[in-house]
C-alpha cells in the first residue's frame, strides 16, 4: 500500500540519513557534500566518490549522477543513490578503482528535495519545485531553469505560464536548486553527466531545444554511441527496451540539464527516463518491487558511460 511505498521509498531525510551512513562506512572513498539549499531551505546532497585528498584533487576529472529534477519521479532518486552505493562498495575493485585514479564520481539523488518532501505529504503528482511564484501560483520546473537558450520556445512542454507544470522561471537560474548543480559543475571538471528521470524508458541525447543534431563531430558520436550501447545493456539484463534518441524528438524544452551541461560545458549528456514504458504500466507510482530490477537494469549502462569518460584511453 501506500505506507509500504513511502518506506520503501527515501525521503529527503533518509536519503540524508543514507548517504552520511555510506560515507561513515567508507571514509577513503565518499565523502557527503551539501551543493546547496533548496527554496523552503533543505539541503540538496551529494556523494562525492574519490580517493585524492586535498590538492592531489587538482585536475581530477568528475563525472555527474543527478536523480529527481522532478518531485514525483520517486525510482528517479533510487537508481542514483543504488549507483552510489554500488560505486563506493566496489572503488575497490576494477573497473571503478582504475577510474578513481583520475576522476571522481558525483552523485546528488534528490535536486529537488522540497518537490520530493510535498509528493510524500501532499500531492504525489505534483512535479515542479516549491517555489512562490508572484501570481500566487507554486513551482518552477527546475528542468527548464538552465541558462543554454533558456527561454527560447514558447510552447505547452516548456512554458513562460506561472502555473503550468512546465514553467520556465522568471530567469535561467533563477532557482536555488538548479544554481546549486550550476555551481557544482563550475567548480569541478564535470566531463559526463548522466541525469535521471521517470518515466518512459528512453535515454535522452541533446537537443532539447532544437530538432536540429548537435554539431557533427565527436561528440555527436560518442554520445549517440553511449546511447545506443545503454539501449543494448539495459534490454540484455531484464529485456525492457529504452530507446535512444535525441531530446527533442520527445518533445520540444528549453533549459534543460543536458542541453546546458553540453552547450555550456562540452560535458556529454544523457537523460534517462526509467520504468515504466507507460502510464498504463504505473506511470510515476511503482511498487517498490521495481526498485531493484530497474536498479539492475541500469547499473551496467551506468557504468559504462561513466568509464568511456574516466576510463583510460
Ligand atoms: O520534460 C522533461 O523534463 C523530461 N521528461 S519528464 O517526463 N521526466 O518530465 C524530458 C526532458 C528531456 N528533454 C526534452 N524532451 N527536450
Ligand atoms: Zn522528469
Amino acid at each position: 500500500g501506500d505506507e509500504a511505498a513511502a518506506a520503501a521509498y527515501h525521503s529527503a531525510q533518509s536519503l540524508e540519513d543514507d548517504l552520511r551512513r555510506l560515507s561513515e562506512e567508507h571514509p577513503e572513498v565518499a565523502e557527503l557534500r551539501e551543493i546547496g539549499r533548496s527554496v523552503e531551505g533543505r539541503p540538496i546532497w551529494a556523494l562525492r566518490v574519490g580517493i585524492r585528498r586535498g590538492e592531489q584533487r587538482d585536475g581530477t576529472t568528475t563525472f555527474l549522477v543527478l536523480g529527481c529534477h522532478h518531485a514525483r519521479e520517486w525510482l528517479a532518486v533510487e537508481v542514483p543513490y543504488l549507483l552510489a552505493s554500488h560505486l563506493v562498495t566496489a572503488a575497490g575493485e576494477e573497473p571503478v578503482a582504475s577510474w578513481l585514479e583520475q576522476g571522481e564520481v558525483w552523485v546528488a539523488p534528490m535536486v529537488n528535495p522540497d518537490g520530493h518532501e510535498y509528493t510524500r505529504t501532499h500531492d504525489r503528482l505534483w512535479r515542479k519545485n516549491r517555489r512562490p511564484n508572484p501570481d500566487g501560483t507554486v513551482g518552477v520546473d527546475p528542468n527548464r531553469n538552465y541558462g543554454y537558450m533558456w527561454g527560447t520556445l514558447d510552447v505547452a512542454t516548456s512554458s513562460h505560464v506561472p502555473a503550468d507544470a512546465t514553467y520556465v522561471g522568471p530567469r535561467a537560474f533563477s532557482e536555488p536548486e538548479v544554481r546549486a548543480v550550476r555551481d557544482l559543475v563550475a567548480r569541478e571538471q564535470v566531463a559526463g553527466v548522466l541525469t535521471y528521470h521517470s518515466y518512459s524508458q528512453l535515454i535522452l541525447y541533446p537537443w532539447g531545444y532544437t530538432p536540429d543534431p548537435v554539431p557533427d563531430g565527436t561528440d555527436r558520436q560518442q554520445m549517440t554511441a553511449i546511447g545506443q550501447e545503454m539501449q543494448r545493456l539495459i534490454h540484455d539484463v531484464h529485456g525492457r527496451t529504452y530507446t535512444a534518441k535525441q531530446s527533442s524528438d520527445l518533445y520540444p524544452t528549453a533549459g534543460d540539464t543536458a542541453d546546458w551541461t553540453y552547450g555550456e560545458n562540452d560535458a556529454p549528456s544523457l537523460t534517462i527516463e526509467l520504468r515504466p514504458a507507460g502510464q498504463a504500466d504505473g506511470g510515476f507510482v511503482l511498487p517498490p518491487s521495481q526498485i531493484q530490477p530497474a536498479w539492475e537494469e541500469n547499473r551496467e549502462a551506468a557504468l559504462h558511460f561513466i568509464g568511456q569518460i574516466l576510463g583510460k584511453p
